[in-house]
């Protein structure tokens, strides 16, 4: 009986995807997606141009050789790069006030005080790692390009956010098919200071590990209408808080005009609502407040079958894996 036991035990674990158990374990974490390469994809606005594809060889090296614990690279911008930088920064300050949260706003003025930020020159990840680490201990390493949601969830229950490095082609400046430095600077960063919105995001990054692929497809889902295009309500009045809103000026604006639909926040229905990444989203979802999202959230991931429980162990950066009874 004990042998038959212990195989249908294996099997069960045989079952559960590999996952990270330690912070050192996200140099595995590193599986990329294509979909938008500029040496790939014909409709990337960099695609013709191959001193930028160069240069975003150059700057994919970096990530790639960089391992857990190693000082984060730095990269010496052109001046092209920070006249983008500085289109794309004053484009979207001058409506950040009326259209952005608050905790994002007080997160970009603490930024622009403590840590450097500002039309002038692009911040280097390096900086901006210690201060989120400060404030909410998010940290920061490079990445490629786009990665594999399994892997990019999985970083951000250790609180690592995997941040890209290089920045759009100069001839799009207003829109950037892949995340690059100006949507995870001015879309992501500020947001991550936020103590709340720091453990909302590490708590969809536990609920991941190890989940099955259509669980880590419903959760990227639920990633997708909160982390990047979520907005809430404040003071009676809807406001945006997801990254890939306020990293773009035309759907900032388009999201809190009449014309998307917009629906309350409820995990259940957000996790299989159909979205893509070409156009502006037809559909937003907005939460009462963070705190009735991070509740919410909450009660869906514990929803989510493993037969494991997963804790984060905050003074050794790593995961103790406790087997269900
Ligand atoms: N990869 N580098 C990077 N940045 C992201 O913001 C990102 C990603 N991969 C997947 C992803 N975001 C989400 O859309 C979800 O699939 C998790
Ligand atoms: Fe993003």
């Amino acid at each position: 009986l004990k042998r038959i036991a212990d195989s249908v035990r294996t099997v069960q674990e045989e079952k559960v995807p590999w996952f990270p158990r330690k912070i050192r374990d996200l140099d595995k974490c590193q599986l990329l997606v294509t979909k938008y390469d500029p040496d790939i994809d014909q409709d990337h606005p960099g695609f013709s141009d191959p001193e930028y594809r160069k240069r975003r060889c150059f700057i994919a090296e970096l990530a790639a050789n960089y391992k857990e614990g190693e000082q984060l690279p730095r990269v010496e911008y052109t001046q092209e790069e920070v006249a983008t930088w500085r289109q794309v920064y004053q484009n979207l300050r001058s409506i950040y006030p009326d259209r952005a949260c608050k905790q994002f706003l007080d997160g970009l003025e603490q930024l622009e005080r403590e840590c450097g930020y500002g039309e002038d020159s692009i911040p280097q990840l390096r900086d901006v790692s210690a201060f989120l680490k400060e404030k909410t201990g998010f940290q920061l390493r490079p990445v490629a390009g786009l990665l594999s949601a399994r892997d990019f969830l999985a970083s951000l229950a250790f609180r690592m956010f995997q941040c890209t490095q290089y920045i759009r082609h100069a001839s799009a400046p207003m829109h950037s098919p892949e995340p690059d430095c100006c949507h995870e600077l001015l879309g992501h960063i500020p947001m991550l200071a936020d103590k709340e919105f720091a453990q909302f995001s590490q708590e969809i990054g536990l609920a991941s590990l190890g989940a099955s692929d259509e669980d880590i497809e419903r959760l990227s889902t639920l990633y997708w209408f909160t982390v990047e295009f979520g907005l809430c309500k404040q003071d009676g009045t809807v406001k945006a808080y997801g990254a890939g809103l306020l990293s773009s000026y035309g759907e900032l604006i388009y999201a809190l005009s009449n014309k998307p639909e917009y629906k309350p926040f409820n995990p259940e229905e957000t996790a299989v609502q159909p979205h893509q990444d070409q156009t502006f989203q037809p559909v937003y979802f907005v939460s009462e407040s963070f705190e009735d999202a991070k509740l919410k959230m909450r009660h869906y991931s514990s929803s989510i079958q493993r037969p494991f429980q997963v804790r984060y162990d905050p003074f050794t950066c790593s995961l103790e894996v406790l087997d269900q009874p």
